[in-house]
């Protein structure tokens, strides 16, 4: 579909004296709102994350209203969150990342030394083991907010681990790190010092500011492409070892149990996934005719090299425009211009990543792993659109 004259959708127009009579009558009358220090939205802007029902929203996850956001990057205020916890109050003067292990020169940082340092500023996902959990099931959640809201987009800037690691002396014989968090709960993971060396961030900034203190303020790791769990935030530690840890949340936890009974351990990529967010469950097409269809992709390993998008369940397949950049390990926005013609239709996208892989359906998915499976569910998604107009889970 090409862009400009001949898209046909239904606009209201007016006539050049109408518009002229209109912006003269309506010109503001008084002055506006004043300035002031810290910017707010419109107070029309309603957007706001998943709540669940919890009795215990100390060890809870919000989740991103994806289906509001423009572009490929989550706004600071709704990056989802997923603490076991809470969030801790911690004072950025007080402070400090402590590298130990088998290193030869342990290292104890302040956040004033750290933003020092040569800094780098990356966009890319985090996206939680957990996210989309529900499509395992028939069911499958009714918005996009409640399917895939557990994985948000941001610009992250730090230090990379390389360089402290480089200062700390990684000795011969270190093969892993564990990382810790400032929370109360401590909470650890394994990471293979491969990972570290090449692109794992220390990072204090979030799309243009601090960190947010849901999001790990003032220090966390970010891990590109690995399973949310592993971006340790409140940053406090890594102590550089021979083994992993085997800690809480690498064996209760963030592990997936396959059809056979055997469970996989240290999965740690999150496979290439994609969802519509435009039409998607909760809408309702306002009429017949053009419609953009629109959403997010976004791979573990690398770049999206291709989205493709059915309107009639997967049976047919058309290519979506992918907007530049396209980031390694981000989010990849696509589009599609489509003429709804006021039948029924499912509408479902898949991704490919630079690596080849593709997403696939939940039949082939659980081919694969069975249905024991709860973590890493990256399924295609459908979408019905009824002859209505109203969009619900397919
Ligand atoms: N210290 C600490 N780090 C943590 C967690 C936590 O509870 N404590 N939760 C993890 C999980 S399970 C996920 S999915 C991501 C979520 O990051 P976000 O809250 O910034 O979206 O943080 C990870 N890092
Ligand atoms: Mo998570």
């Amino acid at each position: 579909m090409q862009w400009g004259a001949g898209i046909g959708v239904a606009m209201t127009g007016c006539s050049k004296t109408e518009k002229t009579a209109a912006v003269e009558e309506e010109g503001p009358s008084q002055l506006g709102a004043t300035i002031r220090a810290y910017g707010e939205r419109s107070p029309h802007e309603k957007s706001a994350r998943f709540l669940p029902d919890t009795k215990t929203p100390e060890a809870a996850s919000s989740r991103t209203p994806l289906a509001d956001s423009h572009g490929i990057i989550t706004p600071n205020g709704l990056h989802f969150e997923r603490h076991h916890s809470g969030v801790p109050t911690i004072d950025p003067a007080a402070h400090k990342l402590l590298i130990h292990g088998l290193v030869s020169n342990p290292l104890m940082l302040t956040m004033g030394e750290l933003k020092r340092l040569p800094s780098v500023s990356r966009v890319h996902f985090i996206e939680c083991a957990g996210n989309s959990r529900s499509e395992w099931g028939t069911k499958g959640a009714p918005d996009v907010r409640q399917s895939h809201g557990l994985a948000s987009c941001s610009e992250w800037t730090g230090v990379l681990l390389s360089v402290l690691l480089a200062e700390a002396g990684v000795q011969a014989k270190a093969k892993w790190l564990i990382a810790e968090g400032d929370d109360p709960c401590h909470m650890q993971r394994s990471i293979p010092l491969s990972k570290a060396l090449d692109d794992i961030i220390v990072a204090y900034g979030q799309n243009g500011e601090s960190l947010r203190p849901e999001q790990g303020y003032p220090l966390r790791l970010v891990v590109p492409g690995y399973e949310g769990n592993i971006n340790v935030k409140w940053l406090r530690r890594i102590n550089v070892t021979d083994q992993p840890g085997m800690v809480k949340d690498e064996t209760s936890k963030y592990t997936e149990l396959l059809g056979d009974g055997k469970a996989r351990i240290f999965t740690f990529e999150m496979d290439a996934k994609s969802v519509i967010t435009y039409p998607s469950g909760g809408h309702q097409l306002e009429g017949k005719g053009f419609h953009q269809i629109t959403g997010l992709a976004w791979s573990g390993r690398g770049r999206v090299e291709t989205v493709e998008i059915s309107t009639d369940g997967g049976k047919t397949w058309k290519k979506a425009e992918l907007q530049e950049p396209r980031h390694r390990m981000a989010f990849t926005r696509f589009r599609l211009g489509w003429t709804w013609d006021g039948g029924e239709a499912v509408l479902v996208s898949r991704c490919t990543d630079e690596t080849g892989y593709t997403q696939p359906t939940r039949d082939d998915l659980i081919a694969v792993r069975g249905k024991n499976s709860d973590y890493h569910c990256n399924a295609t998604k459908p979408w019905m659109v009824s002859a209505d107009g109203k969009v619900t889970n397919a």
